[in-house]
């Protein structure tokens, strides 16, 4: 992880730093759900082919994974064909984690703006 992401350092401010007698590095929640994104992404990634991009068939498997039916139904062939074709935005015919990033950052706005009109 530190290999990966030399910035992210434990917080030094945290309070639980003085109760983390393992000195295992902590991370913030945010450095947390970023480690987390990171990790999900290479879970389907590394399957096939380049093992940092998404083909279709390992977009397809994430999504049915991560996210269930709610972007559509994996069976869906032509549903799967239109995300991959939205989500590959430079036309190489694979997604990249920057836009994997582009999805989850529209995914959790939307989410964001629906926790804030339940209010
Ligand atoms: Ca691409």
């Amino acid at each position: 992880m530190h290999l990966l992401l030399p910035s992210l350092q434990p917080n030094q401010n945290s309070r639980q730093h003085t109760q983390n007698p393992t000195k295992t590095p902590i991370m913030s929640d945010v450095q947390q759900a970023m480690a987390l994104l990171i990790g999900a992404f290479h879970k389907y990634s590394g399957k096939e082919g380049d093992k940092y991009t998404l083909s279709k068939a390992e977009l397809k498997e994430l999504l049915q994974n991560e996210f269930g039916d709610s972007l559509g139904k994996a069976s869906d062939k032509a549903a799967m064909d239109n995300i991959f074709r939205d989500l590959d935005a430079n036309k190489d015919n694979s997604v990249d984690f920057r836009e994997f990033c582009n999805l989850v950052v529209c995914l959790t706005e939307m989410c964001h703006e629906y926790f804030i009109k339940k209010k």
